[in-house]
């Protein structure tokens, strides 16, 4: 159960907290759109398990999907998932693992079809053309009985999805009873077994309400806290900053708690630089797609329809060249623009609105409108408060486009993560498929019992939210299965609880050994603050890590400044100060972050093309370069040597084009 907020101020931490020790069969690490799949369906597999979930936030408004959603952008529908695999390996320049992609276009639509049964308004279309929003589109039938969906793309279908996520939790909830989750629990770092090398055997994490530290084994676990954001200085400063376009809570743990016990990370170096709304963040989909937008240049062409635009895509065919541009592409469209003094880049809505409203009457362009309000108010409510902020009314004023800060994620148009086993088909390549003892888990890391899914999961982008809860569900069924095959192994820990607390609780008594120094309490010779260290790390991936300040530039050099300042920051954290409980959190974020960067840059150094225009350019490899790198780039971090290996990896084409 999540314990209320203090009435004043945050629980101030004590050197000595309790400790809580407990062991289950299955854990589930996170809260989010992957977890709540798992919650809701791993008891119908293992009804007898002892099975628990650790949410770092509340269930109901945790990860991603907290402020809502207005679009879900995967539904198979009529489509095929043979398609939805060309489309997602178009999008992410070719290279994607497509036996996970495929599995997961088999099953993401019956996540979709339970979202509408537990009462998400799904928007459908009538015979006549017509949007039938909210309760309008509930009583015109479910999708599953065949009613047709709002499709924006050919695979986004509107939503009214202000409680997508209160939705979702909900029947994870009650699917797994909330005796079993224990919510403000951040996991901090996960327990390798005693002994049986490379397989996990627990988490370590704690309260961020009560002084009490959680040591927790199992015999398996699905780790899926979402991707990484605010490693680069966003856009957003002053009193705006720690807006962001992706959830501020997800600090990389995903990545950084599964490496560091020795999984297998894949594509690193592709992140996700999004194309949004100036300063709120506002996706920009629904405009393209629903609404029909064009973006012009700062001399009001519609530059992606030009010629120049079409030269340029053309050096990287065949995606440029396909019939949906894909996305890094059209951000770098959108850069060439602003290079060459052709910005700001304007979404056309006044046009796009007056095209659509042509064959509207009164009431009906009044409801377009509440629309394109709405699109933001159950997304991202802080892009419509800036529309009215800046008296902007979309139907008379066009808004400014402008690439954001990089995140790191596997599940939206980035496909970075963890190097999972497919399924066990048998037209999988025998090298995408593993598990343990002669049997296959799909979506096990490289460590024995530990899963993932969602942002976790690498090679396989554009699951996005109902692909994530699907995914989730999938690994519900292998965690199930694990059990069962793992019935007699009883996991042991290598650490004494003392020597973990003693790891988690190191910045509160850093801290409270050496805050009188001082007056100010933020400012001492012997800590840093994790605000303090926050902005080291986002100084340096700004710089030279190819975020905003070098339009998403890096180079050789800039790239081995880069690590050895890592290296000093990696150093320095061991001097983290945290005095109440919610700076404990930020000090072990900040940590979490550090990590994923790294792991980042390491994939970006080993990779000598540019194969993501747009999300970022190798200055001293410009350009793709098949010859060398149509690859995927892994890496591994030795947790007994505390070595890393980044290597290739074979790409293997399974469907036809
Ligand atoms: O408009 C710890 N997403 C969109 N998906 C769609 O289907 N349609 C859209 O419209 C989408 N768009 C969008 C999206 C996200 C955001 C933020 C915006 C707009 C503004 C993407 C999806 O939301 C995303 O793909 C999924 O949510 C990913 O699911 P998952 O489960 O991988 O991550 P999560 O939901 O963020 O959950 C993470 C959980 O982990 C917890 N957590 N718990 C314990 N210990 C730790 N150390 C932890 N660290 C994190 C979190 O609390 C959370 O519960 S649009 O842009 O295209
Ligand atoms: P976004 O709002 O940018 O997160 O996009 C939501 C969905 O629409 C994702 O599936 C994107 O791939 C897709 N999308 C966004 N913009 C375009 C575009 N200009 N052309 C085609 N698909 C797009």
């Amino acid at each position: 159960m999540a314990l209320p907020n203090k009435p004043l101020g945050e629980t101030k931490a004590v050197k000595d907290p309790a400790v809580e020790e407990r062991e289950v069969d299955i854990l589930i690490v996170g809260g989010g759109m992957a977890a709540c799949g798992a919650a809701f369906e791993v008891k119908k597999w293992a009804p007898d398990a002892k099975i628990l979930l650790c949410d770092k936030a509340a269930m109901e408004r945790s990860g991603a999907v907290a402020q809502g959603l207005s679009a879900i952008n995967t539904y198979i529908g009529k489509n095929t998932p043979d398609d939805y695999v060309r489309m997602v390996r178009n999008d992410l320049m070719g290279l994607v693992r497509e036996d996970l992609i495929f599995d997961l276009g088999c099953h993401v639509d019956d996540s979709v079809h339970l979202f509408e049964e537990w009462g998400l308004p799904v928007w459908k279309k009538t015979a006549e053309g017509k949007n039938l929003d909210g309760k309008k589109g509930l009583a015109a039938g479910s999708l599953k009985s065949g009613a047709e969906p709002v499709r924006t793309g050919k695979w986004q279908i509107m939503i009214n999805g202000e409680s997508y996520k209160r939705i979702v939790a909900e029947a994870a909830k009650l699917a797994l009873g909330t005796d079993n989750i224990i919510e403000r629990c951040f996991i901090v770092e996960l327990l390798l077994d005693a002994n049986k090398p490379n397989q996990v055997a627990g988490a370590v994490g704690f309260s961020v309400r009560e002084n009490k530290v959680y040591i927790i084994k199992c015999k398996t676990m699905m780790v899926a806290c979402g991707g990484a954001v605010n490693i680069y200085m966003p856009r957003s400063v002053g009193e705006g900053k720690g807006r962001a376009w992706y959830p501020v809570w997800n600090a990389g743990s995903t990545y950084t708690m599964c490496m560091k016990v020795g999984a297998e990370l894949s594509m690193m170096e592709n992140r996700f630089t999004p194309a949004r709304f100036k300063d709120g963040y506002g996706p920009v989909g629904a405009w393209f797609l629903l609404f029909k937008a064009k973006t012009l240049n700062g001399l009001g062409e519609d530059f992606a329809g030009g010629d120049a635009a079409k030269a340029e895509l053309q050096k990287y065919a065949p995606y440029g060249t396909a019939a949906v541009t894909p996305t890094c592409l059209r951000n770098h469209l959108m850069l060439f623009e602003m290079k060459a003094g052709r910005g700001p880049i304007m979404m056309d809505t006044v046009t796009a609105l007056a095209n659509l409203g042509k064959t509207m009457d009164k009431k009906e362009l009044k409801h377009l409108e509440s629309e394109a309000w709405e699109d933001f108010l159950d997304m991202t409510c802080g892009q419509a408060n800036l529309w009215c902020a800046q008296d902007c009314e979309p139907e008379k004023k066009n808004s400014e486009v402008m690439p954001t800060e990089p995140y790191l994620l596997g599940s939206h148009s980035g496909c970075c993560g963890m190097w999972t086993s497919g399924p066990n088909y048998d037209w999988v390549p025998a090298s995408y498929k593993w598990g343990d003892a002669g049997k296959v888990y799909n979506r096990m890391t490289t460590v024995v019992g530990l899963f993932t899914a969602g942002d976790g999961v690498g090679c396989s982008g554009h699951k996005f939210s109902s692909g994530s809860h699907a995914e989730g569900r999938m690994v519900a069924k292998e965690m199930a299965k694990f059990i069962r095959d793992h019935a007699d192994f009883k996991p042991a820990i290598k650490q004494s609880a003392k020597e973990l607390v003693d790891l988690i609780y190191k910045p509160v008594r850093t801290f409270l050994d050496n805050c009188n120094y001082t007056t100010a309490v933020d400012i001492n010779p012997n800590y840093i603050k994790p605000s303090g260290m926050a902005l080291r790390l986002m100084k340096a991936t700004h710089e030279y890590g190819a975020g905003t300040a070098t339009y998403y530039q890096t180079s050789s050099k800039s790239l081995e400044i880069v690590m050895d300042l890592l290296a000093t920051m990696r150093e320095d954290c061991e001097k983290l100060g945290a005095g109440d409980l919610h700076e404990l959190m930020r000090a072990w974020e900040i940590n979490h972050r550090i990590w994923t960067v790294e792991a980042h840059l390491r994939h970006i150094q080993f990779r000598k093309e540019t194969r993501y225009p747009g999300f970022y350019y190798q200055a001293d490899y410009p350009g793709q370069d098949d010859a060398n790198w149509f690859c995927f780039v892994n890496s591994k971090y030795d947790p007994a040597k505390k070595e890393w290996s980044v290597f290739k990896k074979d790409y293997i084409k399974i469907i036809p084009d």
